[in-house]
């Protein structure tokens, strides 16, 4: 429903709000509730969903499940003592991000199948005017927290869209097609791909997996929670911060060998390698599944099950390159034809080319995408861009992380949201703008470090870069370091207006 009043409806339909957040997910959720924690009222969150969740409610996969494990996949002020094992399903994290949603009574401030499709700058009137298909919203400070992950990328192969059996992509799966008995064929093998695998191999008749670079596999050590660690987690104080806190530290220290000295992976590459041994006894598919880069420099997976699914009598791997798509089947390089009756697209989302980018436009009338065409994905602390005042980002350029939870780094992200509006609310602020030259310094900084990591150095291509090959995706240092420099808004770093009282 929708809370604002007629009073706040202008004769053309526009509605005025103070703070108006897109996307619900868990950093969009996370802000209203700060928001509403702190009295405020005059906030809408859209939605372009029926439901809170964004990737969570959207990848309903077969085998959908988090790599990061539970207790630290969790709102901090929302522990959940009853994750039933240590890396959480799908439905399991969407109940969690709906029940949050509903214990913190958010949802009467969302505005559910509502799809932003503009957002422009006004500089008469110091507002964003946001355009959806729900009508038009004027805002004084508009959140972007539609997330990095959001927009299904499409392959570009010849004759895709003549195929006439089932075609989707990974996150949007289609529940009516039932693949059972069915030849399937599943593009790309991402961190989605090497759970869906598994989770459908022995359903169909026959499975082709199309790989075009070989991923690096860890152990996954998934299991159920027994009842007595339930109970502890439940009842004994302190139990749950304890674990969180031994699953945090042990994750961070990851981030010395991803960003700061590549070589210190090679155990972990000793790992996966010795994982490759025992789980695939065929020479011909070990080396096809050898990865020839780094380990890191992709996302690193984890696994117990892709590579003995990879290994049934019903499942090829295929590793010559796609050529093109038929009506009924899939043509590779040299020529060999497939059939297929249905094909799962698993191959990624547009990252650093989100659609999104071409919707909003700042201040001098040109789009994030126009902007980042020509500088790549620069923003500053992840979290503003100049020449796009009062606009903040949750989970904006290089905050992504290669180890270890998104949740830090979003509830890190609010903290800084949070105290920008208290800011520009006591100090009677119109407009903030991130001062370019403060913005160049960050990112001079941030590729500098990057230019250590083995996401830089690796030998691999990934989505964390973007078409000028700078890593615009992934935060460098510690999660903790980021958690320290968003702990409080940095007005000096801002251009700022003052409102004017119109009383006086
Ligand atoms: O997508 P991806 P994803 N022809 O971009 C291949 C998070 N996540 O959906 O490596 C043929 O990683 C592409 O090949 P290549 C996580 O952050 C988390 O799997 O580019 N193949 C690759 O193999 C993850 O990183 C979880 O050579 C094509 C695959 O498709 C992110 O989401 C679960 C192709 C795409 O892999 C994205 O993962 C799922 C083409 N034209 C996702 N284009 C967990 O927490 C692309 N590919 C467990």
């Amino acid at each position: 429903s929708l809370q604002v009043t007629d009073n706040d409806v202008d004769q053309t339909g526009v509605r005025y709000i103070d703070t108006l957040i897109i996307g619900s997910g868990f950093a969009g959720l996370g802000a209203a509730i700060r928001l509403s924690q702190e009295g405020k009222s005059d906030f809408l969150v859209l939605e372009r969903g029926s439901v809170v969740g964004g990737t969570w409610r959207d990848n309903t996969y077969p085998g959908a499940a988090c790599d990061v494990p539970s207790h630290l996949y969790s709102y901090s002020f929302a522990l959940n003592p009853d994750w039933s094992r240590s890396f959480s399903k799908q439905g399991e994290i969407q109940n969690y991000i709906s029940g949050v949603a509903r214990k913190y009574n958010v949802l009467d401030k969302h505005i559910f199948d509502c799809h932003v499709q503009s957002a422009h700058w006004n500089n008469e009137t110091n507002t964003w005017a946001v355009q959806t298909n729900k009508g038009k919203f004027e805002a004084k400070i508009l959140v972007s927290a539609v997330g990095a992950l959001c927009e299904p990328s499409l392959p570009d192969i010849k004759g895709i869209s003549e195929f006439e059996g089932e075609i989707f992509h990974s996150a949007q799966w289609n529940h009516d097609a039932d693949l059972t008995g069915k030849r399937v064929a599943v593009i790309g093998t991402g961190a989605s791909s090497i759970q869906i695998v598994p989770n459908i191999a022995d359903k169909v008749e026959h499975l082709d997996v199309y790989q075009r670079t070989a991923p690096w596999l860890l152990p996954r050590a998934d299991r159920e929670y027994t009842s007595v660690e339930k109970l502890a987690f439940k009842y004994v104080p302190g139990f749950q911060r304890l674990s969180r806190a031994g699953i945090y530290w042990m994750r961070e220290t990851q981030v010395i060998g991803l960003a700061k000295a590549p070589i210190m992976m090679k155990p972990l590459e000793l790992v996966a390698r010795a994982k490759l041994r025992v789980e695939v006894s065929d020479p011909e598919l070990r080396a096809k599944v050898t990865p020839d880069f780094q380990i890191g420099c992709k996302r690193m997976l984890i696994s117990n099950d892709y590579y003995p699914a990879l290994s049934r009598d019903n499942v090829d791997l295929v590793t010559d390159g796609i050529k093109e798509v038929r009506k009924d089947a899939i043509v590779t390089n040299d020529g060999t034809v497939r059939e297929v009756d249905a094909i799962v697209v698993a191959t990624g989302f547009h990252v650093t080319d989100s659609p999104t980018f071409g919707t909003i436009f700042g201040k001098d009338g040109r789009s994030l995408a126009d902007v980042f065409e020509v500088g790549g994905q620069q923003g500053y602390k992840g979290s503003a861009i100049a020449g796009f005042p009062n606009l903040f980002f949750l989970v904006g350029p290089n905050t992504g992380l290669g180890h270890t939870s998104m949740v830090f780094m979003i509830e890190s992200q609010i903290n800084y949201l949070a105290d920008a509006i208290a800011t520009i609310e006591k100090q009677g602020l119109a407009t903030v703008e991130v001062r370019k030259d403060k913005q160049d310094d960050y990112n001079r900084d941030l590729q500098e470090k990057l230019s250590k990591s083995v996401w830089m150095n690796g030998g691999c291509a990934s989505w964390y870069l973007d078409k000028h090959g700078n890593n615009t995706t992934l935060w460098p240092g510690f999660t903790f370091e980021f958690r320290r420099m968003l702990a409080s808004f940095d007005a000096d770093a801002y251009d700022t207006t003052v409102t004017v009282d119109t009383d006086s």
